[in-house]
């Protein structure tokens, strides 16, 4: 009696089974792997959000404050958090993240736990608190705000000791508890040795995985707020990770997964790890300028449209977000340069991605997930985040074609994975029909939350996207094509040691025009053939032009020092060493294995010269070694007797290995010496891309 009850129900159960998947309703497919949180996946969305430096070092001109700064140099003359919001609202953002306390452990809110705050500031009569500013101005603005509590302090004297997490913790209480609500909360990995601490000006280490105890931090975080994500580079994984690089990419392939323990080498972070156990997606955090920090020498650097939307594309369309960085002047305000390159950036990514020539055209798949239009192909044409086009469990190579209607010229591909059931694809093409036949336009490796590809612009009918292989059946939330309008490179400037100058264009169409004279190159300067040689110190401003468009691209410009034709390494029994004196960025020399630090590189500058200072470029390359981090810089008569010149650590150099430029007392030298003292991986490499001296 018993069994034929049971087998009644199984029957019904089969046959109700049946009737939905005939109606077309399709089973959804179980997760894969790690997905991410709510709060993961409402932060993915924002895609773009604006972070701003702002400290003491801004009026010592800085990147790494030592601690000992002056609270009364805070006195700016027109701080206005609403422009720094405009901004950021203007350039297309969806939030910002402030540095409400960096290295140098100032506070840019009245904490009520030190005394090195803006309550001791002249600004405002010590009554003024930027965070405050700040929540309201994004309020009006409609963005969301998240804040960078550096967790190294360099003014504290307890740092190092466990009463500093107390006064860590309380810092973060307050921040966390008075300003609303806060998307998202940063905590720096640096943790550079020496400080001022409280007058004892010495170095200090700590322990970065347990220093911290970060566990117990992350849950009074996310006590106080439960909606927020937690990035983290201090070895205890959160909810966000870096990318290993402060310039502005993140890997073509890019799982947005970590493992949950162990050590994370700077390939993973920039990867991700395929077969990782915890959803720790990338974001891509770099500056308008080349530094975090407003540096008036850096005016002329600001980043360009062409390069935003450079780190654009390797950012958000590699599966990463992106956090790009405004610094803010000593009047307290964000430079006109940078406010017109970040809306010109703005209008540069709207207008790309203007027109989808997919949206809502007829899709077809080579499998469907039970057959059910729950999971059509057409979900990957259509507006709707909520649906995708889904396989059945076993298929892991597949392909979606789209119908364009008409033959339609386009040179963008975005693709999308249903990410909140887990990121699958390994591997995909991408063909346009032309001429009656399939042609393969691009290829990618992973996808995630948001790939685009860019390829030559192409006329075709149809669009096929060819999914090669996959960890799981794929989910396809979205596919759509572009046609992006061409956007010219500056060309780059370099200048060897014969003193000859070298211009290279981005592409291959445009013509270069420059000038040697400091006057703006148009289309009747000089047109460039080949090399040529410059004397002086010359300064070259060179632009593309696409004669077909009758584009232009902005202007680059270099300023040179002087000649090196008759500089010469000494004391060194090697050729190649000659590259850190080539001008060419991309060449670098080490010190030979048996060298230990300290380490000398000296040059004979040929003649006696007029010194104010030196440049030094590490290793360029992106999992670079041997950059030094403290140094010594020695100049001499004879290369006999040596006079100390300057002696000083490169801040930040590790995570942004820039052109590092020191100036000292001017003096007379014919030989310069640089010691490397220590570099950022505590060991005895020691490498150079190029060595400059600044003279009259
Ligand atoms: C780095 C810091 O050391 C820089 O000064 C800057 O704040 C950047 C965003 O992170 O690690």
């Amino acid at each position: 009696m018993y069994e034929r009850f049971i087998n009644r129900c199984k029957l019904l159960i089969l046959f109700y089974s049946f009737t939905i998947v005939a109606l077309g309703q399709g089973l959804e497919p179980a997760p894969y792997g790690p997905v991410p949180s709510d709060n993961q996946w409402a932060w993915q969305q924002m895609e773009y959000y604006g972070f701003i430096h702002y400290s003491l070092n801004t009026y010592t001109d800085q990147s790494w404050g030592f601690g000992n700064e002056d609270v009364k140099l805070f006195n700016p003359s027109h701080l206005d958090c609403r422009q720094w919001a405009r901004t950021c609202k203007e350039a297309g953002m969806k939030g910002v993240i402030l540095v409400a306390k960096h290295h140098c452990g100032f506070s840019l809110w009245p904490s009520k736990y030190t005394e090195y705050s803006v309550k001791n500031a002249p600004w405002k009569n010590g009554k003024g608190d930027v965070v405050r500013e700040m929540a309201n101005a994004c309020k009006e603005y409609g963005l969301k705000l998240g804040l960078y509590l550096s967790p190294w302090d360099r003014n504290r004297a307890d740092y190092g000791k466990p009463e500093y997490i107390t006064y860590f913790r309380n810092q973060l209480t307050e921040l966390l508890t008075n300003y609303g609500p806060i998307f998202e909360i940063w905590f720096d990995g640096a943790n550079g040795g020496s400080g001022y601490y409280g007058g004892a000006n010495e170095t200090r280490t700590i322990d970065r995985k347990t220093y911290y105890d970060w566990q117990n931090t992350y849950k009074l975080v996310r006590s106080l707020q439960p909606n927020i994500v937690i990035w983290n580079d201090n070895g205890d994984r959160a909810d966000l990770r870096w990318v290993g690089t402060e310039a502005g990419s993140v890997g073509e392939t890019n799982w947005s997964l970590l493992n949950a323990t162990g050590d994370v080498p700077y390939e993973m972070l920039h990867y991700g790890v395929e077969s990782g156990n915890a959803w720790v997606p990338g974001e891509v955090n770099t500056s308008i300028r080349p530094e975090w920090f407003y540096h008036p020498a850096e005016d002329q650097k600001v980043k360009t449209v062409p390069e935003l939307m450079e780190t654009y594309y390797n950012s958000i369309g590699h599966n990463g977000t992106l956090l790009l960085n405004f610094p803010v002047m000593p009047n307290g305000l964000i430079n006109d340069k940078d406010v017109t390159e970040a809306k010109g950036f703005a209008k540069a990514v709207k207008d790309a991605f203007a027109v989808n020539l997919a949206a809502n055209r007829p899709a077809k798949a080579s499998n469907i997930r039970d057959r059910s239009p729950r999971f059509t192909a057409d979900n990957a044409t259509d507006s709707n985040p909520a649906t995708y086009w889904a396989t059945d469990d076993s298929v892991t190579a597949t392909s979606l074609e789209i119908d364009l209607g008409k033959p339609v010229s386009f040179n963008r591909f975005a693709v999308q994975e249903y990410i909140r059931l887990g990121q699958r694809v390994k591997a995909f093409a991408v063909d346009g029909w032309t001429d009656g036949a399939w042609k393969e336009l691009a290829a990618g490796t992973t996808i995630g939350y948001k790939r685009i590809l860019r390829f030559a612009t192409v006329t075709a009918s149809k669009v096929r996207l060819r999914i090669t292989d996959a960890k799981a059946c794929p989910l396809i939330e979205f596919a759509g094509v572009y046609r992006a309008p061409q956007i010219l490179t500056a060309p780059a400037i370099m200048r060897n040691q014969a003193g000859e100058i070298t211009i290279t264009p981005a592409d291959t169409e445009s013509t270069i025009y420059y000038t040697t004279n400091g006057s703006v190159p148009g289309t009747a300067s000089k047109k460039y053939t080949g090399p040529f040689l410059a004397s002086g110190k010359p300064v070259i401003k060179a632009i593309a032009y696409d004669p077909a468009s009758r584009q232009s691209s902005a202007v680059k410009q270099e300023r040179f020092g002087v000649s090196r034709k008759n500089w010469r390494i000494i004391g060194i029994n090697d050729e190649k060493a000659n590259v850190v004196l080539d001008g060419d960025p991309a060449t670098a020399w080490h010190q030979p294995k048996e060298v230990k630090l300290p380490a000398d590189l000296v040059i004979d500058l040929g003649k006696e010269e007029q010194l104010k200072g030196f440049r030094y470029l590490p290793d360029q390359g992106i999992w670079n070694t041997g950059i030094i981090s403290a140094y010594e810089f020695y100049v001499s008569g004879d290369s006999i007797n040596w006079v100390l010149a300057s002696k000083g650590e490169f801040a930040n150099i590790k995570n942004n290995p820039l052109w590092q430029t020191i100036r000292f007392t001017p003096t007379k030298a014919r030989y310069v010496k640089l010691r490397a003292l220590k570099n950022t991986s505590k060991n005895d490499e020691a490498g150079y891309a190029e060595i400059d001296v600044i003279a009259e």
